[in-house]
């Protein structure tokens, strides 16, 4: 049997955690009616619908293949949970596939209570999806957004994340180990944009990590971005760094105007996925972006990314 979207839509609405795991499930079911419910659920948890933007602070955590960002995410929620903070992790990992039901290579090595209600752990794989992984991670977070004080999303990339995870978080997070001179080179080069915070991890090795920390902080100078924090963390108990990190996280979603950036991160989404699925010709045909964009501006601040997609689909049809 499968759970009505709009009993689900309501119980998530009314802080129910218990409504996440099948919302989920409904949000990874790519059937033709499975992406009818989704929308159903999703409509029931648009801003329009909630009254204002869900209070869940977003927080992207990215960074290269084993720099840390489980482990330290295992850190941060150890410091969440002793203050009653709620949690939902999203580990996306776009090079694994999923085989019949179970992951290959779960890149989720997150240590949590499996009993606590206030903690949720989903892993998600599926790198072959149309559109990439944007899409069904922004519907995940906008199931879980009204229900968890924080949703993270971890996935793996260093410069130009093909997750887009900075399209869906209110603050990006990346994370380097000591030594490794990709994301420093990145940065200096301009490949890479430069984060809300960075975080150097193991700082437990001593020097390298205070050289790598002198180091990037050197280069977020010379790109004008030295207003970004760079935090050295050792995630590994005796844990150390983590509540400055936590300091800064909330420091940055202070100062963000969120009706604003969620909305235009809303748009952007879905001008990417109309194009992903319908063609460059269709977007052409709206006058492209630029086009999209002007038409996307007439819908509600607070319209949810299906609704936003949907106008588009109308207007091409016109
Ligand atoms: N010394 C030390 N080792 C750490 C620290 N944090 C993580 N590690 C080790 O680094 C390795 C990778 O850690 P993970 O947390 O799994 O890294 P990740 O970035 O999530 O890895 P992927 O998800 O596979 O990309 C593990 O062997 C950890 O034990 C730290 O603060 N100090
Ligand atoms: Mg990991």
């Amino acid at each position: 049997m499968s759970a009505d979207p709009i009993e689900l839509g309501e119980r998530l609405r009314a802080g129910d955690a218990g409504a996440a795991p099948a919302a989920l499930n409904l949000i990874e079911d790519r059937s033709p009616e499975g992406r009818e419910q989704t929308a159903r659920l999703l409509a029931t948890l648009s801003p329009s619908a909630l009254g204002g933007e869900a209070p869940a602070h977003v927080i992207g955590i990215t960074g290269p293949p084993g720099a840390g960002k489980s482990s330290l995410l295992s850190a941060l929620l150890r410091a969440w949970r002793a203050a009653g903070v709620s949690v939902a992790v999203l580990a996306v990992d776009p090079s694994s596939k999923r085989s019949g039901g179970s992951l290959l290579g779960d890149r989720a090595r997150i240590d949590h209570d499996p009993a606590d209600r206030g903690v949720l752990i989903r892993s998600t794989a599926a790198g072959e999806r149309l559109g990439g992984l944007a899409a069904p991670t922004g519907e995940a977070v906008a199931a879980l957004s009204p229900v968890f004080d924080r949703v993270v999303i971890e996935t793996v990339g260093v410069g130009q994340s093909e997750t887009a995870v900075e399209d869906v978080a209110d603050t990006t997070v990346v994370v380097v180990q000591p030594g490794s001179g990709d994301t420093l080179q990145f940065l200096k080069a301009g490949i890479m944009e430069a984060p809300d915070v960075l975080v150097v991890t193991k700082a437990d090795l001593g020097d390298i990590a205070l050289r790598a920390r002198g180091e990037l902080t050197g280069a977020l100078a010379a790109i004008g971005a030295s207003r970004v924090p760079v935090l050295a963390v050792s995630s590994l108990p005796p844990a150390r760094g983590v509540e400055e990190l936590i300091e800064a996280l909330d420091h940055h979603r202070a100062g963000l105007d969120l009706v604003a950036i969620r909305s235009s991160a809303r748009r952007s989404a879905a001008i990417g996925e109309f194009s992903a699925e319908y063609g460059e010709r269709a977007l052409g045909a709206l006058g492209g972006r630029r086009g999209a964009e002007r038409l996307l501006a007439e819908q509600p601040s607070g319209a949810a990314v299906n609704e936003l997609i949907a106008a588009l689909c109308q207007a091409s049809r016109q």
